[in-house]
């Protein structure tokens, strides 16, 4: 059984790498994302076993999508091809600075997860589940389906980190905030950005916002600081400070190598400081490419990164 287990919906994406943008671009880039199956990646990278499942219809995109995890060392045994459904999708576009995204979700065989869909035995075995609020997001049975893996780890003593990702082109604060601030309360470990954080607690206050974090039981990680993360842990407050990105292409897939990064670290038996320093690291890797997780870095580039190697290519 694999180390860490996560779930949720990887969709196809087609992104116009080109100014005109999708209205007018000749050609789209063909690749996939999900939270969820890039921080599986980024986990597989680094040299820790990971499950990562979903639904996908058993279409071309399906298809591809469960093929190119399972080619980054990922387990997908437990995902599921749904004849006469169809993959999500969503298309990207960059115009004159401005990054849109546009789903194509409604519907997918995703958003029709079901807790029945959870393999208990599975998530029992592994040490830590990684949920995110994208699958509480997309439909109730998906929420449903959160609950109950949430449930099935917390029983048989699994670790459960909650990444909110809110997404509001899928809901709307006033229906995600209740619904995300009930998940926060059941995870241990709980990774929001600052951002999302202001938006959940109505409020820009730093203080009020840590003030609300500190009464959850989780170790809070509070991305997206002034180049740096924070750590609320049993009431002290620590700032891990971010590593310099040679350059930022791309900044979709940040949060989620960061998690990969963090929950390896905890693998590792590393102090909640250092899982972070590493969290920041992958993060700060994976920007300088375009792609949600194609410029993961491997354990062996975060050794030359750490150490400071020099790479000679030929
Ligand atoms: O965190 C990156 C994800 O947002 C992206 O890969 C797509 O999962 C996705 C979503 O729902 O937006």
């Amino acid at each position: 059984y694999p180390e860490v287990v996560t779930f949720g919906e990887s969709m196809g994406l087609m992104t116009a790498d080109d100014s005109r943008g999708l209205e007018y671009a000749a050609h789209l880039n063909k690749s996939f994302g999900g939270a969820e199956s890039n921080l599986a990646i980024g986990i597989a990278r680094l040299g820790h076993s990971v499950g990562w499942f979903g639904r996908l219809g058993a279409d071309p995109l399906g298809r591809m999508i469960q093929k190119a995890i399972r080619g980054e060392g990922v387990d997908v045994s437990r995902s599921i091809l749904a004849e006469g459904e169809q993959t999500g999708l969503m298309l990207r576009e960059n115009v004159s600075g401005h990054a849109s995204v546009h789903y194509y979700r409604k519907h997918s065989a995703a958003s029709r997860m079901t807790p029945e869909d959870l393999d208990a035995t599975y998530i029992s075995h592994a040490k830590i589940l990684h949920v995110t609020g994208i699958t509480a997001a997309i439909s109730e049975s998906g929420l449903a389906t959160v609950e109950k893996a949430i449930e099935i780890a917390r029983n048989a003593g699994v670790k459960v980190c909650f990444d909110p990702n809110l997404r509001l082109k899928l809901w709307s604060i006033e229906q995600a905030r209740p619904v995300l601030l009930r998940l926060a309360e059941q995870c241990d470990y709980f990774l929001p950005g600052l951002d999302e954080l202001s938006l959940l607690y109505e409020t820009e206050d730093e203080t009020q916002i840590f003030d609300r974090l500190n009464q959850l039981s989780a170790v809070c990680i509070v991305k997206g600081g002034p180049n740096l993360t924070y750590v609320l842990n049993q009431g002290q407050k620590l700032e891990v400070p971010y590593f310099k990105a040679e350059r930022v292409l791309d900044t979709v897939g940040a949060g989620d190598g960061f998690c990969a990064g963090f929950i390896v670290g905890l693998l590792r038996g590393y102090e909640v400081t250092e899982a972070v320093r590493l969290g920041n690291l992958n993060g700060s890797m994976v920007i300088q490419a375009v792609g949600d997780w194609e410029a993961l870095p491997t354990h062996e580039q975060v050794e030359a990164k750490l150490n400071n190697k020099v790479h000679i290519e030929r």
